[in-house]
């Protein structure tokens, strides 16, 4: 027998485990050669577990040193091992402590899972399924325990010593080695637990929580990183202040640790106590890091932080339940932001990312529900539609019920369930409870997977004064489930009238509608208003209330009427959106058929009055001059692209921006110069300022026009921060300015040294859109700055190349698929959690034109038939090939 644990993974199969662990004593003892670990754990029968029921716990490339019950080694015959963990067959009937050593190598970890080394300094990832591959254990979120951990490492290699909870004990041991002993008072799941040992350079600050409890916090990095550790800080003092006063929610130990390392999986993780980031959401200064960078930290701080409520106190039963805490805390952090920054700019790049990960995933042969039904591996489903549509979910519900119901249901939440491992249902039961109403059917938005359609038709009736919408909505079939229920879908409006302003009406039938909200529930409703003095222009889903693709047939004037005047700022973004996405398709069609595309000048007049109308937010003018993304284009064709035919038409359409509106592009660019050098502030004022002046440039060099260009190599040169000069880099180099090639020499000249940096310049060339871009990435993967081994080197490159340059990975000879198959292939030896992410970019294949979705395919059939492929990789290539 190799495993009693069944793959798939069903959630019909829940069962809770047999046996409950109270405790774990960790004693880890940490040495440059070899990881001994001693793992007590206290164990009980669970009510309803027959005695001498066999105890099957959990492992993963574990060498067992030794196995001890209440203290007295066990005979072989005891127990058995596989590769999956270790079953003793006859455990006592009464509580017992079972002993458990295990030989780690975190040297020769290169998955990252588990005990590993990043850069000399020894750390830890357990989620999802880490711990096991420290010791034997129920590693499932619904086992909670309480830890104590002891750990040992020579003192000249791991001055920092840390655990989760707070330090109880420290000292010196003999041989240059010492010690440390974390308690962590709060039971919880093992995938929580985390250790890291090294020499590391520290910030130690504290706070004062709403209740007085004095909390140190302590931000720990590689030394040289000293100086990058300060907005960081900054932005976890704000998150748990937010945390206080928006959620009512206090931080809860002595200490709240934060560690950024080198080499990371993901972005960062929650751990109790002890959050460790991917150093690329804690490391920044203005002349390394961009505004992005900057957003990227403040928001990831956030989300760790805020999971010590939503995901720690409360957790997930199991893995399905992942939404409960992810989507949720996704949720959490977007507020934040949007309450730190602006809110509608917030919402619109929101939107701008569901729209470009979500919802290929959900178009696509990897859709899934927010809360999946069956996996195969856990870790490929850390996607976009548990967390950011898990976020939209979440929204949606706060949208239906209310703020105040909202607010009541989420204290209720937190009351009834901390301390527990609980489902989505225990969540949703809250929000029914605070607002007295059925939340049955909203549930279809956890159970099923693709995004519902909302088709709307509109006539208004000027003797009657009545105006009728209505909504035919269609959630279309997806991967295992062929047959769809209509999903509760809140619509939030306003009915603009020819002043611009939303108008009254005297009465509403068809459908609930609660003052700005109409609630779709069926599968068609048709929405009267009577009192309607003329025929309004619909601003419908206003602030994108619901994750779906709305389909009214609004003609170009009324949407260039709504990117002047609809009170929504979301919805006039939407507008001018919309008209350039209806270009872009119809200028693609053109380019295949050599038609020179047509482009509406009332949409560039629009778009003109807009820019130019100085009382508006730069950031918000920034976002209505980025038209949608080349991959937002072919997902909207859906069948039968052609990524050339869309560049061209992407090309087109920007170049006509860029001529139409060059007076008012030209002056924004000036008057940012002319201002001269302020000071650089990270906030949301300043990265609105530069966004602009960097849109605007950015289409202005694409009339071609080469004194633009030369503008820009002299931005490069006198860049003050790294946002204008990666923006102006990434302009030069996509453009093949003369002075391209030189820039990025200088780039590397000065900032080879720092790793993060390097991932940007990897980054500007892997996204060129230029035959010659696969040679060159080729070419960068053997330079010295690159490396195979750090997730962020190959996310900066190779993902960039996949994800980021839809024309050069979809060459129509198919050897950009090749490469990156190539790519998977290695890695899926060495870290098959990176090489699965980089697969996904393979989702949309089916939807290429004839030529190129043969090659795809023959990419992924080669993947597939690598014959010890790993179970991160074969999960997703099965799934995109089914
Ligand atoms: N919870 C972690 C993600 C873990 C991913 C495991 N493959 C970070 C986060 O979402 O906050
Ligand atoms: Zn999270």
């Amino acid at each position: 027998m190799r495993t009693e644990t069944a793959n798939p993974v069903r959630l019909s199969d829940y069962r809770p485990s047999a046996y409950a662990i109270d405790t774990v004593d960790l004693h880890v003892a940490l040495d440059e050669a070899d990881t001994l670990v001693t793992a007590t754990l206290a164990l009980r029968r669970r009510d309803g577990t027959p005695s001498g029921a066999p105890l099957r716990l959990d492992g993963d490339e574990l060498v067992l040193v030794q196995l001890a019950l209440d203290g007295v080694p066990l005979p072989g015959d005891a127990y058995a091992t596989d590769p999956d963990g270790l079953v003793l067959h006859a455990p006592p009937e009464d509580p017992f402590r079972l002993t458990i050593v295990t030989r780690l190598d975190p040297a020769a970890n290169t998955k990252l899972m588990g005990l590993y080394r990043s850069s000399g300094t020894w750390c830890t990832q357990c989620e999802a399924e880490g711990f096991r591959r420290i010791t034997y254990f129920l590693d499932r979120p619904d086992v909670l325990a309480v830890y104590t951990v002891r750990m040992e490492a020579p003192k000249a290699l791991a001055p920092v010593l840390l655990s989760n909870g707070n330090r109880v004990e420290a000292g010196d041991l003999p041989d240059g080695r010492h010690y440390a002993v974390w308690h962590d008072p709060w039971p919880k799941p093992s995938y929580l637990f985390a250790l890291v040992a090294g020499d590391l350079a520290a910030r130690i600050d504290g706070f004062t929580t709403a209740s007085g409890r004095p909390v140190e916090l302590g931000i720990y990095v590689e030394h040289g990183n000293e100086t990058r550790i300060d907005y960081a800080m900054d932005a976890l003092k704000r998150s748990m202040r937010w945390d206080e006063e928006v959620f009512g929610r206090e931080y809860d130990l002595d200490v709240f640790n934060i560690v950024a390392v080198s080499d990371f999986n993901m972005g960062a993780m929650e751990n109790k106590g002890l959050n460790v980031f991917n150093d690329k959401y804690v490391l920044a200064d203005p002349d390394v890091a961009t505004d992005t960078d900057y957003a990227g930290i403040e928001a990831v701080i956030a989300h760790e932080y805020f999971h010590n409520w939503t995901g720690n106190r409360i957790t997930c039963r199991d893995w399905f339940q992942l939404c409960l805490k992810e989507g949720l805390t996704v949720f959490r952090d977007q507020e934040f932001t949007s309450d730190m920054r602006s809110r509608p700019v917030k919402r619109i790049a929101d939107v701008r990312t569901l729209r470009s990960h979500q919802f290929p995933e959900d178009g696509g042969p990897l859709a899934h529900p927010v809360r999946p039904e069956v996996y195969k591996e856990i870790n490929n489903f850390y996607t976009a539609t548990v967390y950011e549509k898990g976020a939209e979910v979440i929204r949606m519900l706060k949208t239906l019920v209310g703020d105040d119901a909202f607010r009541a249901g989420m204290d209720l939440y937190f009351d009834r369930h901390d301390g527990d491992a609980a489902t989505m249902e225990d969540f949703v039961a809250c929000f029914a409870e605070a607002s007295g109403r059925d939340l049955s059917a909203f549930m279809h938005w956890y159970s099923q997977a693709g995004t519902p359609t909302v088709e709307i038709a509109e006539a208004y009736d000027p003797s009657a004064r009545t105006y009728r919408l209505t909504f035919t909505q269609t959630v279309p079939p997806t991967p295992g489930q062929p047959v769809k229920q209509p999903a509760v879908i809140p619509v939030r409006f306003g009915l603009v009238g020819s002043n611009g302003a939303d108008m009254t009406y005297a009465s509403v039938s068809g459908a609930e509608v609660r003052d700005d909200v109409i609630a779709l529930t069926e599968t068609r409703h048709e929405v009267v208003f009577t009192g309607v003095s003329e025929r309004p222009v619909p601003s419908l889903f206003r602030g994108f209330s619901a994750p779906v693709k709305p389909q009214i047939a609004l003609t170009p004037s009324d949407l260039t009427f709504l990117m002047r005047h609809d009170g929504d700022p979301f919805n006039r973004w939407q507008a001018a959106s919309t008209l350039a996405m209806t270009m872009l398709v119809a200028g693609s069609e053109a380019a295949r058929s050599g038609v020179t595309p047509r482009i509406d000048p009332a949409y560039l007049d629009a778009l003109d009055e807009t820019i130019a109308d100085g009382t508006l937010d730069p950031a918000f003018r920034a976002l209505m001059l980025a038209v949608p993304g080349e991959n937002d284009v072919a997902r909207e064709i859906g069948e039968n692209v052609d990524p050339d035919a869309i560049a061209t038409a992407h090309r087109t359409l920007r170049a006509a921006i860029g001529a139409r509106l060059e007076t008012t592009l030209a002056h924004i660019v000036s008057e940012a110069s002319e201002a001269g050098d302020v000071a650089y502030t990270p906030d949301a004022a300043g990265a609105g300022r530069r966004s602009l002046v960097n849109a605007a440039l950015d289409l202005l060099a694409a009339t071609g026009r080469m004194e633009v260009l030369e503008a820009v190599e002299r931005r490069f040169d006198l860049a003050t921060n790294m946002t204008d000069r990666v923006a102006a880099l990434s302009m030069l180099v996509h453009r093949n300015a003369p002075g391209a090639e030189a820039a990025l020499g200088r780039f590397h000249d000065r900032f080879g040294s720092v790793p993060l940096v390097v991932d940007k310049w990897l980054a500007v060339q892997a996204t060129a859109p230029d035959p010659s871009t696969l040679d060159r990435v080729r070419g960068l993967t053997r330079h010295p700055s690159f490396s195979f081994r750090n997730p962020n080197r190959t996310r900066s490159l190779i993902g960039s190349f996949a994800n980021l340059n839809p024309t050069q990975f979809a060459r129509p000879d198919g050897a950009g698929f090749d490469f990156v198959a190539d790519v998977v292939l290695l890695l899926d030896g060495t870290n098959p959690q990176v090489a699965a992410r980089i697969v996904t970019s393979f989702r949309s294949w089916r939807s290429y034109e004839a030529r190129r979705r043969a090659k795809a395919e023959a990419a992924l059939k080669r993947i597939a038939g690598k014959p010890t492929l790993s179970r991160d990789v074969s999960d997703i290539v099965e799934r995109a090939l089914a």
